[in-house]
């Protein structure tokens, strides 16, 4: 695949909160550093919305969505065009976004172009297809009446973002959010605001009436918190922490009911069968451990391998692991780059401790790479046992656990015996074997010989148990954005 040459040093040209289609400083006058994750220097001060700057975006993002608005009666059709504009003017420049991506989350150039950044356009366009392909249905019902339903915009969206994508969740949310016909207030993740605010520049560019969007960078116990607890956000949709999930969900529940949409954390099963085609096993299940530094809610953390080619898978991941690139985010031969911030690296080393110290077997890594930012050794573990902190936490880091099982019988409870629900993965040449697997897994997503495939704007995705309630993307996305309203007309006569 082409790709043009990253910028090492992108400009950064927008650090204010952005409401009303305007950049306005914060009330409070200020502000907070954003951190280069390699360096672990500061790459800019960011003007940090509290509640007075998010309750000022939410009072912007109702007054769009009022009746008779630019925004609630422009054409459904012209919300889609506004939608693809949108998608244009990023691709226009998406050598910038990915640069400025890379700068400040730390990931390879190459992911945040390829994967991030083209995932954002082709999300932005595909939901642009729904904006007036959402419809009702007419219903009848028993006596003289017309019954219609009509499938409306639920109002204000409050969008809670991670930093593990920024730009891509933002897309993701945005996407179906404005073909719904909502409006919404955004607060990026605080260690990754600069992609959000670019973002905004270009909606703002693109012709969206004042309002409909607003992005409020801050912390998300201020910021955050006052989305989840305002009474005239009608949802949220909150991607991060299960802890903070369940924040969001109590404030809900407190205060108005508003719907919550949540997409948390996740403790994968990987299951490799001994029939599985062994090198491409391998290489998917490194993969999916490894991709984005090990930063991602369905990673395959819990990597099951038959006990008849348990050694020799050992010995190629741990092949693998120690083959792969860290380094330099902006050359493009790098694999991976350094973890987010000192608060996931002291998490990742403290959680590769509690594997040595509870017997788990180190093959390679566990340590600091350089003395210079956040980055990791590629670590794998071998022997871990599933009562294990390493095979129960969440580690989001680059750190492989591999378990042993014996057979199918075995595999299952012990796969799904977790918290967590977001996906799981199977890898055998038995299609019996395979499809007991994707029935059994307590799983939103089960990936048959693949992992981390499909993730982009068209299928579902979300989680079952603590990994979240919803579901994002495809149609099922739009819907999260959708009240359905009946309505009953009194008829002089039905007929059939
Ligand atoms: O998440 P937080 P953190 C997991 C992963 C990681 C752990 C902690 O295991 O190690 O979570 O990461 C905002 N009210 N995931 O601390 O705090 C916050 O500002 C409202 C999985 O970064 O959940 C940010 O915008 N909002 C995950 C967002 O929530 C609040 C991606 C996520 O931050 C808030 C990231 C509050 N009280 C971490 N407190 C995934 N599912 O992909 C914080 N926030």
């Amino acid at each position: 695949m082409s790709m043009p040459k990253p910028i090492e040093n992108p400009e950064v040209k927008f650090t204010k909160i952005f409401i009303n289609n305007e950049w306005v400083d914060s009330e409070s006058g200020k502000t907070f550093a954003t951190i280069n994750p390699c360096t672990g220097e500061k790459i800019a001060d960011v003007q940090e919305g509290d509640k007075v700057d998010a309750n000022k975006a939410v009072a912007a993002a109702k007054k769009a969505f009022e009746l008779g608005s630019e925004w609630r009666t422009m054409d459904a059709s012209k919300r889609g065009r506004l939608l693809n504009k949108l998608a244009d003017l990023l691709e226009e420049d998406l050598a910038y976004a990915a640069s400025l991506e890379t700068l400040d989350n730390g990931k390879p150039f190459t992911m945040s172009y390829h994967v991030d950044c083209t995932g954002a356009v082709k999300e932005l366009r595909y939901m642009a297809g729904w904006s007036d392909k959402i419809v009702g249905q007419t219903i009848p019902v028993d006596g003289d009446f017309f019954c219609y339903t009509r499938h409306e915009p639920i109002g204000v969206v409050g969008a809670i973002i991670p930093w593990n994508f920024p730009l891509y969740i933002l897309t993701q949310k945005l996407g179906p959010i404005l073909a719904a016909g909502c409006t919404v207030v955004v607060k990026p993740a605080e260690q990754t605001p600069l992609t959000a605010l670019y973002l905004a520049s270009l909606i703002k560019k693109a012709g969206f009436p004042p309002g409909v969007v607003n992005i409020v960078p801050g912390y998300g116990p201020s910021a955050g918190a006052t989305l989840s607890e305002h009474l005239d956000v009608d949802k949220i949709s909150f991607t991060g922490s299960t802890e903070v999930g369940q924040l969001v969900m109590q404030a809900a529940g407190r205060t108005n009911l508003k719907g919550v949409a949540l997409e948390c954390g996740g403790k994968s099963p990987n299951i490799v069968f001994a029939d599985c085609d062994m090198d491409y096993a391998v290489e998917m299940s490194h993969n999916a451990q490894f991709f984005n530094m090990g930063q991602v809610c369905c990673a395959g953390s819990r990597t099951f391998v038959q006990e008849d080619i348990y050694d020799s898978f050992v010995e190629k991941s741990v092949a693998r692991a120690k083959k792969r690139t860290i380094g330099n985010p902006f050359d493009p031969t790098t694999e991976s780059g350094p973890q987010i911030d000192d608060i996931q690296y002291e998490k990742i080393l403290e959680l590769i401790e509690s594997g040595k110290k509870e017997g788990a077997k180190l093959e390679c890594g566990g340590g600091k790479k350089g003395d210079k930012g956040y980055f990791i050794e590629s670590t794998v573990f071998s022997n871990v046992t599933d009562d294990m902190r390493i095979a129960k936490e969440e580690i989001f880091g680059p750190v492989q656990q591999i378990i042993k099982f014996k057979d199918i019988k075995e595999v299952i409870p012990r796969a799904n015996k977790t918290t967590y629900g977001l996906a799981s993965g199977v890898f055998t040449k038995d299609i019996d074997k395979a499809l007991m697997i994707a029935n059994a897994m307590q799983a939103g997503t089960v990936w048959v010989n693949t992992f981390l495939a499909g993730g982009g704007a068209h299928a579902p995705f979300g989680g079952y148990k603590m990994s979240g309630v919803g579901r994002e993307q495809g149609s099922y996305g739009v819907d999260e954005y959708l009240e359905i309203k009946t309505v009953v007309v009194k008829i002089p006569q039905k007929n059939s």
